[in-house]
Parts: C-alpha cells; structure tokens; sequence
C-alpha cells in the first residue's frame, strides 16, 4: 500500500493540476487582464489546493475496548487459521496496535496498522465505528481509500456528517452481498450517469475475499464521478466545474465536516463462520487516505492551520471558517457564495444585493435567481426592495435606509384593510376621509368608524323642540316621537298635556326633510 500511495500521488497532483495547466486563471483569484482600457483585475473564483488531509483528522473508534491488547490477546490469519502466534497487546509498543497507525506515516516499508479484538463473542456481531473528524468543511478531491490489512470487511457503510458530526448521512454501503445485508441491489461507481451520480448506493466491488494481499483497499471513488463531467482523465475540468455550478446536490455530494466507518462484520475466508477458529475474525487498517480542500464558498485561495483548526483565509471581503460571512462593515450587500466560473457564464464572487436589509440569499433552482432571505426593516422581495404589507416607501429616503418603510397605520374602523398606497394613503369607508382614514365628511360622525347624521343644527334640525344628541339621534320632549320628533304621540284621540302640531306644519318640515337629506348626500358623494 505504502507504494501504491506514493506511486498515485504525484499522478494525483497530475490530474488535479491539469485543469490549472490549462485554465490557469481558475486556481487564482484574480489576474492582470489587459483591455483596450489598459490593464485591469479580473475576479475568478478562487479555491485553496487539495491537500492530504490524513495529517488533520482526529480519529475516534468505538465502542470503547474495541482496539485490541488490553488485556493482551493472540491472534491468528486467514491466510494461516492454525498459525496464532501473533499476539497484540496494548502496553508493549512494539506488539501495540493503537488508532493512530491509522495516519501514521509509514517509514522504511514497515506496515502499521489499528488492529481491533477478535470475535470471540460470535454470533454477536463485531461491530466498530471509526469516527474521521477536522472540524471543517472540506470537499473532497479524490478517491477515499481505506487499507485493511488481513482482510477487507464483508459488510461496512460508509457515512458522512455535513455538520460536525451533529447528524449523518449513509454515503456508500459495501458488502459483499448488498441484497442480503441491506436489501439494495448491488451498483457500480461505473454505472452512474450525469442523472444520478448522487445516488447512494451498495457496491460489492470491494468486499469480496480473493485471497490475494493486493486487495486490500477499500475506496470511496470520487474520480469516476468526476469523470462523468470531465471526461476519462479528467481533462474537462470545466464541465466539472459548470455542473457543480448549476447542479442542484452535486457539490453538497462531495462535501463534509466528518466522515465513519461503521465496520458491520469482518473478512470471513470463505463463506461461513468457523465457530471453531474465531482468533481469525477482527479488522485492522493501516492507511487512511482523504485527499481533498478547504471549503471555502470560492471565496479563498489558501486554508492554514490556525489553533489547530483549518481556516479558509478568506477574500472577497468575507470571513468565517469556511468564508461563510460578510466582514464586518460590508454587509451591505448579502453574502453569496464565489462562483468557478468567469463571468458571462458564471457571476463569479459578486453579491446578491439587499440594501443592507439581509445578510443572507439563497438561491431558488427553478427560477435561477438568488433572493434576499429574512428581509428586515419591514422591506421584502427579491432584492428587499418593496415594503411588507401594511407599510409604503418614504419616497425622500433612500432604499438602504433602515426606516425606508413607514407604518401605513390605518385607522382599523376607518379603513377598508392595513394596505396603504405609495403615499401613504389609506382606502377609506364610505363617510370616512384622511391619510390614515381617521376622520369623517361633513354630515358624518365619529363613532368606530363614520356613519351618517341622524340631526344636526342646519339642515336635520330635530322638530317640536328636540335637541340633538351628538348627531347620533333627537331627544324629543315627552309627546313627540319619531327620529327628528316628527311625530306627535297625540294622534287618534289620546290625551297630550301639551298641544300638537298642526298636521299641515308637520307635513312641510318633512318636505324639507327629505331636501335635507338629500343635499347632505348630494355633498357627502362629492370628491
Ligand atoms: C456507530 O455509529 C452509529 C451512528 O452512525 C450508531 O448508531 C452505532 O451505535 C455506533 N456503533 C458503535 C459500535 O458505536
Ligand atoms: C472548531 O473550529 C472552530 C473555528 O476554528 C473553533 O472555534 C472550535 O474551537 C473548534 N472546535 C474544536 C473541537 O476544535
Ligand atoms: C443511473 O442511471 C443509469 C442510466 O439511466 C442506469 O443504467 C443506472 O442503473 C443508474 N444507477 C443507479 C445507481 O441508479
Ligand atoms: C472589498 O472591499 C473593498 C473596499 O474596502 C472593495 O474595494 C473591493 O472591491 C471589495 N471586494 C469585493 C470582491 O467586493
Ligand atoms: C422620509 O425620509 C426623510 C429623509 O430620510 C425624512 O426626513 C422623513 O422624516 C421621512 N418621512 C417619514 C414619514 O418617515
Ligand atoms: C395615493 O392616494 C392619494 C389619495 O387618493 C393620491 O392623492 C395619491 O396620488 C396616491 N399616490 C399614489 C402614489 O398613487
Ligand atoms: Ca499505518
């Protein structure tokens, strides 16, 4: 294995730096242009080189007492069952098979290796999880491969974690008959096509025993996904790149903060389990390989050590880990993430513009358009420039302005609904006017909302003496009746201590009446 990584790398770097021997400008977060202007910089995206990432990732195995040699403990070979001489034990460094010669970087051919227990405790499985770790978002560049000394696992998963660990997601099953042990039908990386490159799926490619100590890898193949958009030696880095640009999943497919091996059942030999020979049974690696680079949202051409984390050392005026922020002073404008691709084809490392009333866009598939998310200041649309329901433009303030959006403040009784009109204007009830439809015509009074006089001192004067209440209603002296007190309660034959009206003088005054009523109309429908 030691010769096959060392043979691979410089190939590796090869390929992963072809695309940098042709479109040299992409690796580079700007270049001198000249133009007919004179010189000028251009942005391209930019993003830090891949690297091997073994050197930065904590390892973390589980259960607890699942490294073999504590206490110490013999251990025989498939390759000789009968031979178990081999012993492991945890305090004596030379016979020590501890996590860390997992990344231990091997010297003068010597192989070294974590080794777990036996199965001694058949038929209840032998399971170990293997948790990688950085603390950072990273994006992987190449194949994962996984060196299994004695033996590949018959039955393994491979998860991912996005969010340090929080919570994880299966990235690909390995078995040895994926029907039988996860129900899934068994897939090749070769069989995947632009459609579904994303899928998850079982392989069986790398958990067959053949018997022979070159099978010992177990990868996770990154390249021949790339290959489908970059073609056969990933010379095409550009389709790789326009695809991960406009691809919905794809980039996010590649891409991780940590990863585990859930180690189900071990390399068996042969088709059964031997009851009478479990010395042979356990898992040992000696070589992690995670080849891959910062995820820096193509806002950083380098990522550096800093407290013993990685950190994108961000550009484009952004920061955060993975230069997932605007700095401090320009959030003006929203984050957005770089783009690979130079403009037209791309918009590369400009931003989506909320006037400063979000710091956050995201960006909508199928209408390909980035929008302001969680617009403040009472503004919303796509880039916060319209006001939220129940609030207008000031048209003398500028769009950026924190108080650009003023309340409409409608009168709840006097308005039709919250909305306002680019002036502030409220719709208004019938009989109701002002900006916030808190005020009546004339002729009309206020009482939670406007409603027409009853009376008043001019046109609807209450008869027979009554007196007005609040334009609301007569109050009529004791023998009249009737809303303006028309009426006399004398009629057919009933004693009144006061006299009535005459009957003609009656008639007259709802003569005028009636012209009273209709002139306040006649006023009140008036614009
Ligand atoms: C391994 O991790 C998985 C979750 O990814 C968990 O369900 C399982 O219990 C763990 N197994 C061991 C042996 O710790
Ligand atoms: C992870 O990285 C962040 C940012 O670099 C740092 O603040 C945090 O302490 C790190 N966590 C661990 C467990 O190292
Ligand atoms: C991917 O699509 C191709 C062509 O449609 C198909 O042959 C192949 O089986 C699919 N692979 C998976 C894993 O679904
Ligand atoms: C970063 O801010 C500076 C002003 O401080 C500005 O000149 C520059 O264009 C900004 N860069 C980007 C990529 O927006
Ligand atoms: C509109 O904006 C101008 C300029 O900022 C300000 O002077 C004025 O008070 C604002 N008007 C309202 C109604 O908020
Ligand atoms: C809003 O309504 C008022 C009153 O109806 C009107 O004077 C004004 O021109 C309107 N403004 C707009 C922008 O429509
Ligand atoms: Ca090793």
């Amino acid at each position: 294995m030691l010769v096959q990584v060392t043979l691979l790398s410089p190939l590796l770097l090869l390929l992963l730096h072809a695309p940098v021997l042709t479109q040299a400008q992409y690796d580079m977060c700007r270049s001198l242009v000249s133009t007919d202007d004179g010189a000028v910089w251009e942005q391209y995206a930019c993003q830090p080189k891949s690297q091997d990432m073994k050197d930065h990732m904590r390892i973390r195995v589980e259960p607890p007492g699942i490294t073999c040699g504590n206490p110490p403990e013999r251990f025989c070979t498939l390759e000789n069952p009968y031979l178990c001489s081999d012993e492991c034990d945890a305090s004596n460094p030379d016979l020590a098979h501890p996590p860390q010669l997992m990344q231990d970087r091997e010297r003068g051919g010597l192989v070294t290796y974590w080794q777990t227990v036996t199965w001694s405790r058949y038929p209840e499985p032998l399971l170990a999880n293997i948790t990688l770790s950085w603390n950072k978002s990273l994006e992987l560049t190449d194949d994962i491969q996984i060196t299994f000394e004695y033996g590949r696992p018959t039955v393994m998963v491979l998860e991912k974690s996005l969010n340090y660990g929080r919570t994880w997601q299966p990235f690909q099953y390995y078995a040895d008959d994926c029907q039988d042990a996860f129900s899934i039908p068994p897939r090749r990386v070769q069989d995947l096509t632009a459609a579904n490159v994303t899928r998850v799926i079982c392989t069986e490619d790398h958990s067959r025993w053949v018997g022979s100590k070159n099978d010992k890898v177990v990868s996770f193949q990154v390249r021949p996904r790339f290959a489908i958009f970059a073609g056969e030696k990933l010379v095409n880095m550009d389709g790789l790149y326009t695809r991960m640009e406009s691809m919905k999943g794809l980039r996010d497919f590649f891409t991780f903060t940590d990863l585990r091996l859930r180690l189900l059942r071990p390399a068996l030999g042969g088709t059964y389990v031997q009851r009478d020979n479990l010395l042979k049974y356990f898992y040992a690696i000696s070589n992690i390989e995670v080849n891959a680079r910062c995820k820096c949202n193509l806002h950083a051409s380098q990522c550096n050590m800093v407290d013993g984390n990685l950190q994108c050392v961000c550009d484009h005026n952004t920061t955060g880990q993975d230069c997932q922020r605007c700095k401090k002073g320009y959030k003006a404008k929203s984050w957005k993430a770089g783009s690979y691709l130079p403009t037209p084809n791309g918009t590369p490392n400009t931003y989506c513009e909320c006037y400063g009333h979000s710091n956050r866009c995201s960006y909508i598939d199928y209408l390909n358009i980035v929008t302001c998310v969680s617009c403040k200041h009472n503004t919303r649309g796509q880039n916060c420039q319209h006001c939220r329901m129940g609030y207008y433009k000031n048209a003398s303030a500028e769009l950026d302005d924190e108080s650009v959006c003023v309340e409409c403040g409608c009168n709840q009784m006097g308005s039709l609904h919250d909305r306002c009109n680019g002036t502030g204007f409220c719709q208004c009830k019938d009989g109701t006017t002002g900006t916030k439809c808190d005020e009546c015509f004339p002729g009309y009074y206020w009482k939670q909302g406007c409603y027409q006089n009853v009376c008043d001192e001019e046109l609807q004067m209450c008869q027979n003496g009554g007196t007005c209440f609040q334009n609301q209603r007569c109050i009529c002296p004791p023998d009249y009746k009737g809303v303006l007190c028309q009426h006399s309660r004398c009629e057919g034959g009933k004693k009144c201590s006061h006299g009535g009206s005459p009957p003609t003088a009656t008639v007259t005054s709802l003569a005028l009446l009636q012209l009273s009523l209709l002139t306040t109309l006649l006023l009140t429908t008036a614009p």
